[in-house]
């Protein structure tokens, strides 16, 4: 098996300082909780940026402010953007996220659906296309972020048009409500439908963070924490940073006898530039 790559979701665009305190909204913050999660073990820090006062934004302005925190604290530690963005925001507006030099990989999402209660999250094919065509021109290797079935189907279907390129590297994301439900079964059955020399990271929402990644560990999967998808680190009882969570991950991965992988051996994983 290959080493664990443990990605740190640190910040999100939905969560807020309301629901639990130490979500970062400012460069420092952000920039403190990303050097916590690689001390503790993250070699990828998936980012999204705020505004001081936490509203989310795509401003290149803002990432780059954000990277060059983080990279002056950790400097071979692997920034991937988020050109998801927040639920609302424009396809241009989420593309200024990779609109920086140097970015190696960031998030690609693969379809359109409910997020949540009473917000879409949208995503067409022409979105997709005209996003991965835009990342190839950059060198940047996607993420594929998908929360269905169908997403994966989609990605195929890409790489088989030449548009996503193999090896492909997929984020598949369980329990968001609007997505595929977080039980074995069917992380199981979606990994199962993934290209054999493709690699995956799973994302468990909420109480389901730590058993869909225990079980992507056993299974030679990699994963993702962080405050952007769960800002618990047991029941009732608020994280205290980002590190807590990716602490939690080294220790099941050390129990299981995985190695947790370096920027280094992740970039070598990963075939990053
Ligand atoms: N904020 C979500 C609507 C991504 O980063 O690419 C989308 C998201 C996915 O977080
Ligand atoms: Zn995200």
């Amino acid at each position: 098996m290959d080493k664990l790559i443990i990605t740190a979701a640190i910040c999100g665009a939905e969560v807020t300082k309301d629901q639990n305190p130490v979500i970062p909204y400012t460069i420092k913050e952000i920039g403190i909780e990303a050097e916590k999660a690689f001390l503790a073990g993250a070699s990828i820090i998936h980012l999204h940026v705020r505004e001081d006062d936490g509203t989310p934004t795509q401003d290149s302005q803002r990432f780059m402010a954000c990277i060059k925190e983080i990279k002056n604290r950790i400097s071979d530690i692997i920034i991937m953007p988020s050109t998801g963005g927040a639920i609302g925001m424009t396809d241009q507006e989420r593309l200024q996220s990779i609109y920086i030099e140097d970015i190696e990989i960031a998030s690609l999402d693969m379809g359109t659906m409910n997020f949540g209660d009473s917000e879409i999250f949208i995503n067409t094919e022409k979105t997709i296309i005209n996003f991965a065509k835009e990342m190839y021109k950059r060198g940047i290797k996607p993420e594929l972020e998908c929360f269905d079935k169908g997403m994966i189907d989609t990605a195929l279907r890409l790489n088989e048009k030449g548009i996503i390129q193999s090896p492909m590297h997929f984020n598949l994301v369980f329990g968001v409500r609007g997505g595929i439900s977080a039980t074995t079964r069917d992380l199981v059955y979606l990994i199962n439908t993934l290209p054999l020399n493709s690699t995956y990271t799973i994302t468990g929402i909420g109480q389901y963070e730590m058993p869909m990644a225990a079980l992507s560990i056993g299974l030679g999967g990699h994963v993702r924490v962080g405050l952007e998808d769960n800002i618990y680190v047991s029941k009732g009882i608020l994280a205290e940073s980002n590190a807590q969570l990716v602490e939690k991950v080294v220790r099941i991965a050390n129990e299981m006898g995985r190695d947790v992988a370096s920027p280094y051996d992740t970039r070598k994983i990963l075939g990053l530039k």
